[in-house]
């Protein structure tokens, strides 16, 4: 069979044991690189990172389109499976690695609270990130459109606003601390992926009068941030110096 690694793939890559994770400081990184780091201290596990600059195209390069045809961070390379397996897109990032949350400290062992997960993770995945991401290119594109930023703007707000409904408990009686789970809610890998996205709403040109709107959400993000692994997850580990 071929190999996965490409000639010019970089070395740090191409010999690295165990879990690799290829990445960049982004909101797409930092949701898996803020999973690891939970599983660092729920139960020791270790990996290893490459960092690339995107801003060079990096992830264009044929090395990096064998391991993701989709050319975009972060991969997780696991070289504990024969031949090494990778793994594409955030949200089955984070699902594959769910692999090592033996006691669900992350996750769920009940099958409607994981289905509940899922629902929130895939919501995010597919309703707020492709928004929050188009609000912020068009913000900084060089041609300004009024029109997509207005649209981008008002969507990303609009799904904060679910998820204000949900934390708020306003149909259900329950407010939550989580997105998902019983009762109050449990940290999960829910959380993790719609977390690193949502704490940069400043970037979206929100005002602290439109965000006092989602007061739940303020008190989540925050709530979220104090986790030392979350701060880990986001911190100086992962930036290029
Ligand atoms: N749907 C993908 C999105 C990944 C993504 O957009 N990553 C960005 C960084 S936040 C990237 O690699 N951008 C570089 C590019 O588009 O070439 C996922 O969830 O993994």
């Amino acid at each position: 069979m071929q190999s996965i690694f490409h000639p010019e793939t970089p070395a740090d890559v191409k010999n690295a044991t165990g879990l690799h994770l290829v990445t960049e400081n982004t909101p797409n990184g930092q949701k898996v690189q803020i999973l690891l780091e939970e599983l660092a201290d729920a139960y020791g596990t270790k990996w290893t990172t490459t960092l690339i600059d995107t801003g060079t195209n990096e992830q264009k390069k044929d090395w990096f389109l064998s391991l993701n045809p989709n050319g975009r961070i972060p991969i997780i390379i696991d070289n504990t499976q024969s031949p090494p397996f990778t793994v594409m897109e955030t949200s089955a990032e984070l699902l594959y690695l769910l692999r090592l949350d033996r006691e669900h400290h992350f996750s769920f062992e009940d099958e409607l609270e994981q289905s509940e997960l899922l629902q929130w993770l895939i919501f995010w995945h597919g309703s707020g990130a492709p928004y929050q991401g188009n609000l912020r290119f068009f913000r900084c594109a060089q041609e300004q459109s009024t029109f997509a930023i207005e649209r981008f703007r008002n969507e990303t707000y609009r799904v904060f606003g679910v998820l204000e409904l949900q934390l708020s408990g306003k149909y259900t009686g329950q407010p939550k601390e989580f997105l998902a789970g019983n009762g109050k809610g449990k940290f999960t890998i829910a959380d993790m992926g719609t977390w690193a996205w949502i704490k940069n709403w400043r970037q979206g040109g929100y005002t602290d009068d439109e965000m006092a709107e989602y007061p739940h959400v303020l008190k989540w993000v925050e709530r979220i941030a104090e986790r030392p692994a979350v701060q880990r997850g986001i911190g100086e580990r992962y930036k290029l110096s």
